[in-house]
């Protein structure tokens, strides 16, 4: 284990309503060990219970890496019991984050890295962003999603030849592969990433909740359920001040002022 004192892999920077969370392992091309994942889902967890915080922005720092995947030195000696038992405790508790979650990619995005970015709702990315699941490369093969969320984005015949090849995709191509929401500049994925954010703070917070979950539970549920799903979400929310709020203000054309309640 490497020797750093805890609670110093992740910066949490508020911006009322939305917030950035940053990896913060530049040395190491931001590589996810398992103190840094637990760190990160601890930062999550408080800001998703965070009444005041309505969208997250997940980035790494320097620009050269988003995440380049799992810490490999870490990886390297660890038993197939570890792997099956271990580890994978703080990635279901990134997964479950009810708030909105926009990645801002610059850099590489490899393995777990892609996978991580892949957790969150869209993905901002630069022009020097690449995407990749190298796993395959290393004898290994994706753990933290990736067979599952990049084929069901990109369809089963290019997740089959990123993770069979462990090659590298461009932004542009990831971009053309519906994998990232847009493409900007080097270096503006933060602030491209972050404008997003504030679009989305701006609706009424229980509603893009409800959103989020009902468009997640489209990957896990037959149509006809999901329709059920979305239908109750959708009845629910005629019980919040919100939505009274919202179309009031639309019939006196004024801007609704949410209170997320
Ligand atoms: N792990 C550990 N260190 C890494 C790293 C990684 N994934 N990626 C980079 N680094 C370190 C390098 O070792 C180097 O450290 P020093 O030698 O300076 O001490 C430093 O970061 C800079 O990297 P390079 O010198 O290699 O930089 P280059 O520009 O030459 O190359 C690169 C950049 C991204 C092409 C290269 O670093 C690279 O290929 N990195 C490895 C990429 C990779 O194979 N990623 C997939 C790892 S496997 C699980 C969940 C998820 C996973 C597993 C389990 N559970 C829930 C249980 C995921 C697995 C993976 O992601």
């Amino acid at each position: 284990m490497e020797a750093k004192a805890p609670d110093m892999y992740i910066l949490v920077e508020r911006e009322d309503p939305i917030a950035v969370v940053t990896i913060n392992r530049p040395d190491k091309l931001n590589a996810l060990n398992w103190a840094l994942v637990a760190e990160l889902a601890d930062a999550l967890d408080a800001l998703d219970r965070d009444e005041a915080i309505s969208c997250i922005v997940l980035t790494g720092a320097g620009n050269k890496a988003f995440a380049a995947g799992a810490d490999i030195a870490e990886m390297a000696d660890k038993s197939a019991v570890t792997m099956a038992t271990g580890g994978f405790e703080s990635w279901d508790r990134i997964r479950r984050i009810k708030t909105p979650l926009i990645a801002a990619v610059g850099g590489y995005a490899l393995g777990g890295g892609s996978e991580l970015a892949m957790h969150a709702d869209m993905i901002v990315a630069s022009e020097n962003a690449k995407f990749g699941q190298p796993e395959i490369l290393l004898g290994i093969m994706c753990g933290a999603g990736g067979t599952q969320r990049l084929t069901r984005t990109i369809g089963k015949y290019r997740a089959m030849e990123l993770c069979l090849t462990g090659k590298q995709v461009s932004a542009q191509e990831a971009s053309a592969w519906g994998l990232v929401n847009r493409v900007v500049p080097e270096g503006q994925h933060l602030e491209e990433a972050k404008k997003l954010a504030h679009e989305v703070a701006k609706q009424a917070p229980l509603a893009a909740r409800f959103t989020k979950e009902a468009i997640l539970k489209a990957f896990e549920m037959p149509l006809e359920e999901g329709l059920q799903y979305e239908k109750r979400l959708f009845a629910l929310l005629f019980a919040s001040e919100d939505q009274k709020e919202g179309m009031r203000a639309f019939l006196a054309k004024e801007k609704p002022a949410f209170k997320g309640r």
